[in-house]
C-alpha cells in the first residue's frame, strides 16, 4: 500500500482580503484624523462618508474630540448624524467651514497619461451633489474619501453616471441638450427614475438628468462651464479643483494625493 501523508503542510493562509467595505472604512478613518476638537465640518452622502460621520460619532462619545457641529449634505446624512447625537447646523448659520470630509464616484488620476492636479471628480451618483457642492465650496478644506476603484483615466471614464440636477419645469430640454452637448464622447442622457419608475426628486424639489459617457470627457473644466450655462441647470457632478487631498485606500494600503 502506497503510504499516505500523514498530514500534507498546513495551506497558505489567504492573505488578508480587505472588502470594497474596508477600504472605504480605513479611508474614512484616514480622513477623521484631520478634524479637530471645535470645528464645523461639512459631513458628505454616500456609504464611505457615513464610515466618516460614525467615526467622528465614536471619538465624539470617548471623549477624543468635542464642540464638533456638523452641516449636512443631504437629508440622510442629517437623520444618522442627528441619530448619533453629532450636534448639527446649517450653512445659513455657519457660511463659512472649517472641513469637509464627502466620498466621490470617481477620481481623475491619469487624465490623458498626465496626472490630474486639480484631482478632478465626479460626484452625486448619491443624488446629494447640489448640496454637497455647496457646503464643499464653503468649506476652507475639502477632503475626498474613496477606495481604489473609483480612479479613473478621465472623468466620465467608469461609464457610470455623471449627473446634473435641473429645475423640473424643463427637463427635457435639458436632456436633449446635454446629449447634443456631448454627442463627440457618445453620451447618453436619461432622466433619473425611483423604482417605482417616478421620476427622482432631489432634497431641493429638483430632476436629475444622468449622463453616460462611452468615451471620457475631453475637456473637464469646459464640459463643466458648458453644463452650468444651460438654462435650467441648477448643479452638475463635475466637482473641479475643489479638493484640497484625496484619501485613496486600495489593497497596498492608504495613498494621500493633494
Ligand atoms: C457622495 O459619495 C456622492 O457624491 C457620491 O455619489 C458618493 C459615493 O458613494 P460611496 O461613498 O457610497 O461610494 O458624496
Amino acid at each position: 500500500r502506497s503510504i499516505r501523508c500523514l498530514s500534507s503542510p498546513a495551506p497558505t493562509p489567504p492573505a488578508t482580503v480587505l472588502s470594497q467595505d474596508d477600504l472605504k472604512k480605513l479611508s474614512a478613518v484616514k480622513a477623521v484624523e484631520y478634524v479637530k476638537s471645535g470645528m464645523v465640518l461639512g459631513l458628505g452622502t454616500g456609504s464611505t462618508a457615513a464610515f466618516v460621520v460614525s467615526e467622528i460619532s465614536d471619538l465624539l462619545s470617548s471623549g477624543k474630540l468635542s464642540d464638533i457641529i456638523g452641516v449636512p449634505t443631504s437629508k440622510r446624512t442629517f437623520e444618522q448624524a442627528k441619530s448619533l447625537g453629532i450636534p448639527l447646523s446649517t450653512l445659513a448659520e455657519h457660511p463659512r467651514l472649517d472641513l469637509a470630509i464627502d466620498g466621490a464616484d470617481e477620481v481623475s488620476f491619469r487624465y490623458l497619461g498626465q496626472v490630474d492636479p486639480d484631482l478632478n471628480l465626479v460626484k452625486g451618483r448619491g443624488g446629494a451633489l447640489l448640496r454637497e457642492k455647496m457646503v464643499e465650496a464653503a468649506s476652507d478644506k475639502f477632503i475626498v474619501v474613496v477606495d481604489e476603484t473609483k480612479l479613473v483615466t478621465g472623468l466620465g471614464g467608469s461609464g457610470l453616471a455623471m449627473p446634473v440636477e435641473v429645475v423640473q419645469f424643463c427637463w427635457q430640454y435639458n436632456l436633449t441638450r446635454l446629449q447634443e452637448l456631448f454627442k463627440k464622447e457618445g453620451c447618453e442622457a436619461k432622466l433619473r427614475l425611483d423604482p417605482d419608475g417616478k421620476p427622482y426628486v432631489t432634497d431641493n424639489s429638483n430632476y436629475i438628468v444622468d449622463l453616460y459617457f462611452k468615451t471620457p470627457i475631453v475637456d473637464a473644466n469646459a464640459a463643466g462651464k458648458e453644463i452650468s450655462a444651460l438654462e435650467g441647470v441648477v448643479e452638475h457632478g463635475l466637482f473641479l479643483d475643489m479638493a484640497a487631498a484625496v484619501i485613496i485606500a486600495g489593497k497596498e494600503g492608504i495613498n494621500i494625493k493633494t
